[in-house]
């Protein structure tokens, strides 16, 4: 009988095959190896036995330890293995905020040591609030400048059409109606405007600063523009203001940027080096009588600018068109 035999196949069973129940079977089972092995030796003389009948017991023994050794050492290594220190780590997947929400905290944090109190008014807007009340009277041309989303079947006699707001500066006789007076608002809310290209994009977040109360001149307000420009860009940056014109602020001014992306020497984005963020100015005294502030006593400056364009001038995004903003794509928003 080839004892030697079954157990050269055994301890190579042993290394190969995973399945320790398989190989019990083969080895222990009643049709198994050692079983066969027991009823062949019937067949032999009554020395033979003697000598190879010990020999089948040791060698079943030795099979049904080594099995249950197997068997403990692969319950150990399962208790054990998540302590395996040297393995690498699985790190969980962790999102961000949106770059919108980010820009938006950043603005947020500029404004608030200066007292700025931040509000967010209507999305969807009476044209009283979003026009008229900001001198500008139904039908009047400048209203095309703000390629409006009317909502269809909703009006109200006094007030007007109803208008996904084109500009946060509807939040500004809302706000003097409060009849708190001086008045330092933010108003930081999402507009809505029928275009989109490279620079534009129908729904878009703007920021408005407005600030009242006695004196306030526009040296107030350049002194703002740059403390904000210089906290927010970082240093080394370049603005200007234009003359421009807007209903409800007199005098009226644009604010550029040098462009971040060509660094002011003109490209695809920006055309002149220039990129223009917002609109500012003092603010219209028709405006003020509309809110129920009186022009002889009070004065006061406001500002919209865009939140995604001033996102994208700050030092170093390099983002090259503002439909990244919007695409969902997260190849461009892990980069941020
Ligand atoms: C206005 O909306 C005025 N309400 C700003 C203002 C406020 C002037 C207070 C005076 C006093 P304008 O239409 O230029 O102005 O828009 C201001 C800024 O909003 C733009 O410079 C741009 O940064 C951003 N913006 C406007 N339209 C879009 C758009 N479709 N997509 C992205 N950003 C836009």
């Amino acid at each position: 009988m080839e004892i030697e035999k079954i157990k050269k196949q055994f301890k190579k069973d042993l290394e190969s095959i995973k399945d320790i129940e398989k190989i019990r079977i083969r080895y222990l089972g009643k049709k198994g190896e050692i079983a066969w092995a027991f009823k062949q030796l019937k067949s032999f003389s009554l020395t033979a036995k003697k000598k190879i009948g010990p020999e089948l017991n040791n060698l079943k023994r030795e099979i049904e330890d080594l099995l249950e050794k197997r068997l403990k050492g692969r319950s150990n290594q399962q208790q054990f293995s998540p302590l395996y220190k040297s393995l690498p780590g699985k790190k969980p997947e962790i999102g961000h905020l949106h770059i919108t929400t980010q820009a938006i905290r950043e603005i947020v944090n500029v404004f608030k040591p200066l007292g700025f109190n931040r509000v967010r008014y209507n999305e969807v807007e009476w044209d009283y609030f979003a026009f008229e009340s900001l001198n500008m009277p139904k039908e009047h041309p400048a209203r095309d400048e703000w390629e409006t989303f009317f909502i269809q079947d909703l009006s109200n006699p006094k007030k007007g059409k109803a208008v996904i707001t084109p500009h946060t500066s509807s939040g500004q006789v809302r706000e003097m109606l409060k009849g708190e007076l001086p008045i330092r608002m933010l108003n930081l809310s999402r507009c809505g405007r029928r275009e989109i290209n490279i620079n534009h994009i129908p729904s878009f977040y703007q920021f408005e600063g407005l600030v009242i109360d006695k004196g306030i001149n526009i040296t107030h307000l350049r002194g703002l523009l740059d403390y904000f420009a210089q906290n927010f860009f970082g240093p080394g940056r370049k603005t200007r203001i234009r003359p421009f014109h807007f209903k409800f602020t007199e005098p009226s001014f644009e604010i550029d940027i040098n462009c971040d992306l060509c660094l002011g020497k003109g490209c695809r984005f920006c055309k002149s080096g220039w990129v223009e963020l917002g609109g500012a100015g003092m603010v219209h005294p028709n405006v003020l009588k509309f809110g129920k502030i009186d022009p002889c006593k009070y004065t006061g400056f406001a500002f919209g600018w865009g939140v995604e364009r001033t996102y994208m001038m700050k030092s170093g995004t390099k983002i090259n068109d503002i439909r990244h903003l919007f695409s969902n794509d997260f190849r461009f928003l892990e980069q941020f």
